[in-house]
């Protein structure tokens, strides 16, 4: 901008190095040179975090430089792009995974060592970038690497929370929360876009306007909060193409608010303003109720609308009309959240671009498609028509209009069959009238998908059968995965290494079929010798952690048994500390000359509960007690340990996984829509003790029931045994545990 015309073209290419070089002494030189001008330290005196801010810097210039090339790149093709829309974001640390998928983590790390230091002891500085609840957001961060990987053009949108998830403390036995403030040591991994502001609108009133003979809605706002770009730009590996996720924060507007000012209330109008910034301050910590709470509401919208004034804008950039945005423009809705694009789009082309309705109908009904990530009906969010009403009059209008044409065809469609057309309508008349999210983003998606095989057959034959009835092609499934190369390269070196020797290629890291090529060495002998090295080697890692968490030690000929994931009543953590209860028992009353027939066990447990979710909260509490009994009873000795590891997150995940031998997935058939820590614990060569749920179906086949332990009731049996209710005769002795751990 503006530089091409004053330095010229010719003089510019002179200045710039072309690319960055990535021998060990630039490398050396880039990291010195941003420990004394980014950090601002000397080169001759600095600690590990600040060689880590300098590290971080170097990688992240070499980060900017593909990813300028790709937006360029994009720019002159002008593909059909991606957009996937997303409340939440479980990227971890970037270090690790972006050196990798540079290509040039092991340059860093021989640059480092002639300087003194370790890449991996730098990397453990970075904190994780929590962004998100569980297994949705994570899911989003695993996409966004295989979507740069898979050269596609594509684009994450979130929010900039500067609160992430809580931080878990155990005190006691119990949970508590404490803020996770993760900006205050600065991020190196974003980009603030100071010029990447848009308006977001609240409140206010809609009127009728005369309008070109006729009359057209105008909604007059009350409040306006300004959406600033972060970009958080996000490598493939093995090719130039780095995406961006695009991340928005709210600022006070420009916009001044004179009368404000001018009554002389100089402070309080200062503070009003600065409240703006409360939208994207905080992350809410339940991943599955929904609660109809303002903020929520308010951040939903905040982060849809600056997207899509985004999106719109750098359509408009290269094309003059409409007709083309379905071809250009794929809008993907992570579930119900960002449901409001759909009336935000209709509400842009009929109002801002004056398209006639049907016409901004036609477009909507092309660009959106819905994944949903739950399988009980009560998770469905509901927002009260009431706050719609208040925060955003004019979408409320347009979903009513929705509605409104869709029930009258609807009609022709089914006839007037009302128990069905009301509870298909986007409307619930109820005690309080509500929009069914879920409803909004059927209707108006060309793709609604569930993320495994029997999930979706679950949609189609419960929770969204009137749906699949009426329009049966809609309806897909995609199962879930996740990226090897966070999940191995990154968190598993050594197994990685192992792996690329024995299959002579690295290839496995794009294309993750490939590591089906070890079958062929699967009864190589030495394959395994080198493969126990490196789980033992990882186990001893995870000791090391396990005793300055929580100050037990662990013996690594130990079975590591693991259960790692938020804590809810489906996912039966409950179960697993009772057997472990039982387990106790049993070694308890065992004759001295059997338990050398025990196989030792190291139980883990590990995972967050929402704040308000009082009976998750108790589960931390008695598998804490639990422990503290075992832990300390000389009787048991290593036989069996369990230990809670505390605040849960990527890094944690990272570390543990490749150090299990035994992992837990033991949902109640029918209630997890995919799971995706099995297909971690497995590319990290844990076996699986799992239901017959989610993905464990397609994975089973996979792999063959031989090769996992299956455990539990089938998905077809559980509402007998529910109506049934509890038959467990509960043994003695195993009262008398329960009594004497709490
Ligand atoms: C989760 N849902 C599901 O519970 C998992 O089974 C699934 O693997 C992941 O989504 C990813 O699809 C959520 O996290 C949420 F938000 F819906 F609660």
């Amino acid at each position: 901008r503006g530089g091409e015309t004053r330095v010229g073209v010719e003089r510019m290419f002179g200045l710039m190095d072309r690319f960055l070089k990535s021998d060990p002494s630039s490398l050396q030189k880039d990291i010195l040179d941003h420990v004394e001008y980014t950090v601002a330290r000397s080169r001759f005196s600095f600690d590990d975090f600040e060689a880590y801010q300098a590290l971080a810097h170097s990688v992240r210039d070499r980060l900017i430089e593909r990813w300028h090339d790709t937006q360029l790149h994009f720019k002159k093709k002008d593909p059909k792009r991606i957009y996937f829309l997303s409340m939440e974001f479980l990227m971890g640390r970037s270090l690790s995974n972006s050196a990798i998928n540079l290509g040039i983590r092991d340059q860093y790390a021989d640059a480092l060592k002639e300087l003194g230091f370790e890449f991996e002891v730098l990397a453990e500085q970075e904190g994780d970038a929590a962004l998100g609840n569980g297994g949705l957001a994570r899911l989003s961060a695993c996409q966004m690497d295989s979507l740069a990987t898979m050269d596609y053009p594509a684009w994450g949108y979130g929010l900039r929370y500067q609160y992430g998830l809580f931080r878990q403390v155990i005190l006691d036995g119990y949970q508590h929360e404490q803020p996770d403030y993760w900006l205050n040591f600065g991020n190196p991994w974003e980009i603030e876009r100071v010029h990447v502001t848009y308006p977001v609108k609240f409140y206010g009133t809609v009127e009728d306007e005369n309008f070109n003979g006729g009359k057209r809605k105008v909604w007059l706002p009350g409040e306006t909060v300004e959406a600033v770009a972060y970009d958080n730009p996000i490598p493939g590996h093995g090719t130039r193409n780095t995406i961006t996720l695009r991340l928005w924060a709210a600022k006070p507007s420009d916009q001044i608010d004179m009368e404000s000012y001018n009554t002389g209330d100089y402070i309080n109008a200062v503070v009003n303003r600065q409240r703006a910034e409360t939208i994207s301050s905080v992350l809410y910590p339940d991943d599955r109720s929904y609660q109809g709470k303002e903020l929520r509401l308010k951040q939903q919208y905040f982060f849809v609308s600056a997207s899509l004034q985004d999106i719109i804008r750098r359509f408009k950039d290269s094309h003059s009309n409409f007709d083309d945005f379905p071809e250009k423009v794929a809008l993907q809705l992570n579930d119900t959240h960002p449901s409001f694009a759909i009336a935000e789009v209709m509400r842009v082309l009929v109002d801002e671009e004056h398209l006639d309705w049907n016409r901004a109908w036609d477009i909507v009904c092309k660009i959106f498609s819905f994944t949903t990530h739950t399988v009980l009906p009560e998770g469905l969010e509901k927002v009260p028509v009431d706050l719609l009403e208040s925060l955003l009059p004019r979408h409320l209008q347009i979903i009513y209009d929705i509605n409104f044409d869709y029930i009258e065809e609807l009609k022709k469609r089914i006839g007037l069959d009302y128990d069905r057309l009301s509870r298909m309508s986007i409307v619930e008349d109820g005690a309080i009238k509500s929009i069914r999210m879920a409803n909004l983003a059927i209707v108006c998606s060309h793709t609604v998908n569930g993320v495994s095989r029997v999930h979706s057959e679950l949609l189609k034959t419960r929770v969204f059968k009137d749906f699949y009835e009426l329009w049966p092609h809609k309806f897909d499934y995609k199962t879930n995965g996740v990226t090897q190369r966070r999940w191995i390269v990154v968190s598993n070196p050594s197994l990685s290494a192992l792996i690329s020797k024995w299959l002579g290629t690295e290839a496995w890291i794009r294309d993750v079929d490939l590591l089906a090529g070890l079958q062929e060495q699967a009864a190589n002998a030495d394959l395994h010798e080198e493969w126990r090295m490196v789980r033992k080697v990882n186990k001893m890692r995870l000791a090391e952690y396990i005793e300055a968490m929580s100050g037990v030690k662990v013996s690594v000929s130990a079975m590591f048994d693991v259960q790692i994931k938020r804590i809810h009543e489906y996912k039966r953590q409950l179960l697993n500390v009772l057997g472990i209860i039982h387990r106790y028992d049993c070694i308890k009353n065992m004759e001295k000359s059997d338990r050398t027939k025990v196989v030792p066990r190291v139980c883990i447990i590990g995972g967050k509960a929402a704040p308000g979710y009082e009976i998750a909260r108790k589960i931390i509490k008695l598998c804490n007690a639990v422990a503290e009994k075992i832990n300390n009873d000389p009787d048991v000795g290593d036989l069996l340990k369990l230990v809670f590891i505390p605040d849960y997150n990527v890094s944690v995940a990272e570390l543990v996984i490749p150090g299990a031998d035994l992992s837990q997935h033991i949902s109640t058939a029918g209630h997890e829509a995919s799971g995706t820590g099995s297909m971690k614990f497995l590319m990290n060569g844990c076996l699986l003790l799992a239901t017959e749920d989610g993905s464990t179906v397609e994975i089973m086949e996979e792999i063959g029931k031989d090769n996992m332990f299956l455990f539990g009731a089938k998905m077809h049996e559980v509402p007998a045994l529910r109506e049934k209710g509890p038959t467990l005769k509960v043994p003695l002795q195993f009262a008398r545990v329960v009594r004497y751990v709490m």
